[in-house]
């Protein structure tokens, strides 16, 4: 037991601490969780794991005193490390590792670990479902659900895991390295954690930092990356002079075809490169592509993203609300444009222009209905593009929607950005435009 009588302080009660903690007691730490938060709903998730034999401390008391205490210090991701509740911890030169880190140390297991801006889950679960219907033993989650502690800590030898892995998750790794690591794609998110855009690409580069020429890297060729130790495949839906590519509705590489994506549940460019990198880890795994194009027939991405929720007289409505980023955004507009678009779009203002969304709405949208905290800032970066419509609601948005498209067209719920202005999360966002869309076309 590799950690057995060492004092380990995690720090951060939420899903990755909890499993952390857990973890590390089951290998024989003695275990102290620290949390600044005080809420009802800490106090009881303190209860119950003060029972299983963990301390924890929350509140005043969550930022620690006896620092010199501790062998190791184990962080949750949402927690960066210039933070007060890590302080105590630098300053006494205790090891600090991430969730992922500690999880890392002690796996056996293959890994592939997928990361980039947009499209990581449903690559994880088509990664995941793929091997699974090879024969393969294969749990997932990371940043998508359930943390990589909490899948060592079912003390199964998985023959694969594969975890989504976010930039806050590779901040803090030593040693953590994919046997496979999937790079999706690129573009700014999360300037409310990164002094800079180049501070979150660095991030995300740690994903590579350990690898060697014995592992593998599957990337986007678009985002040029260049130097990675491992041995490298690239994919592009909008360039065939990658290894994977896309003509027409299929999935082409060496000159085959792998899957055709029109005979998938899978709608959209950006799932195309999904597919691509899912096809891409499958092969170099020595799959078959019968093996692989059954595998991928019947998944169905979650809910939100890009989700085909109503036909009605000819008009399509999709639901994308998980288009957190302008670059989500732009994709989805991409993927429909061989359809009338009308675009609904609009949430919290991030502070990040839409500009960049001009070329491809003037040359794919038909009309723009904005909504939410920042839609006369998204008017005004549209304004050379498109007149845009106001709307003050989801109902008045869909209405106004409604109204503009024609027989054969799409209305698309694309909002590029998040919707802490009106919603509890992208969920609940996507379900309002579900109601809406109900309610008007019944
Ligand atoms: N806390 C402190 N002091 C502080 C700040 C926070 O004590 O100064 C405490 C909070 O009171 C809270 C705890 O830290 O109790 C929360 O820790 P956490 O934010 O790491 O939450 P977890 O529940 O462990 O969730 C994390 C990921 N969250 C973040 O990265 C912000 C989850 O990703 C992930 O699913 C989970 O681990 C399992 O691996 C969520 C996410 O939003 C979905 N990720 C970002 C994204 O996808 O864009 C990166």
């Amino acid at each position: 037991m590799k950690y057995k009588e060492k004092i380990i302080a995690v720090l951060g009660c939420g899903k990755s601490g909890i499993a952390a903690s857990r973890l590390a007691l089951s290998e024989g730490a003695r275990v102290k969780l620290f949390d600044t938060g005080n809420s009802e709903e800490l106090q009881k998730k303190a209860l119950i794991l003060r029972n299983e034999g963990i301390s924890v401390a929350l509140g005043e008391e969550g930022v620690c005193k006896d620092s010199t205490s501790y062998d190791l210090v184990i962080l949750s991701p949402g927690i960066s490390l210039e933070w007060e509740i890590v302080k105590p911890f630098k300053e006494s030169g205790i090891k600090i590792v991430g969730e992922i880190e500690f999880a890392f140390s002690l796996c056996d297991s293959e890994i592939v670990g997928v990361t980039g801006t947009n499209g990581k889950t449903t690559t994880v679960e088509l990664i995941g479902k793929i091997l699974e219907e090879c024969g393969e033993t294969v749990a997932i989650g990371g940043n998508h659900g359930r943390p990589f502690a909490d899948i060592i800590n079912d003390k199964i030898s998985y023959s694969t895991i594969v975890l989504e892995i976010s930039s806050f998750q590779l901040e803090a790794i030593n040693e953590f390295c994919p046997n496979i690591a999937v790079w999706m794609n690129f573009a700014p998110d999360h300037l409310d954690r990164y002094q800079s855009v180049d501070d979150y690409r660095s991030a995300k580069m740690q994903i590579f930092v350990n690898q060697t020429e014995g592992d593998w890297a599957v990337v986007n060729g678009i985002d040029k990356l260049n130097n990675l130790r491992a041995k490298t495949v690239t994919f592009s839906a909008y360039d065939e002079r990658n290894d994977y590519c896309l003509r027409g509705s299929k999935i082409i590489s060496d000159g085959e075809t792998l899957v055709d994506q029109s005979m998938t549940k899978l709608r959209g460019l950006h799932n195309a490169e999904n597919l691509m990198a899912a096809t891409a880890v499958a092969k170099i795994r020595g799959y078959k592509n019968e093996q692989i194009l059954n595998a991928t027939l019947d998944y169905e991405a979650p809910p939100h993203r890009c989700e085909l929720i109503a036909e009605s007289q000819g008009v399509q409505f999709i639901n994308d609300s998980k288009a957190t980023n302008i670059h989500a955004m732009i994709s989805a507009i991409n993927s429909f444009s061989d359809h009338d678009i009308v675009l609904v779009a609009g949430g919290k203002n991030k502070g990040i222009s839409y500009a960049e969304a001009a070329e491809a709405v003037s040359k794919n949208v038909n009309s723009v209905v904005l909504f939410g905290e920042n839609k006369f800032q998204v008017s005004k970066d549209l304004e050379s593009s498109l007149r845009c419509h106001m709307a003050k609601d989801m109902d008045e948005a869909v209405r106004t929607a409604v109204g503009l498209a024609d027989g054969s067209g799409v209305v698309l719920f694309s909002p590029g950005t998040s919707s802490f202005d009106m919603f509890k999360g992208y969920e609940g966002r996507g379900d309002a435009f579900k109601n809406s869309v109900t309610k008007l076309i019944i």
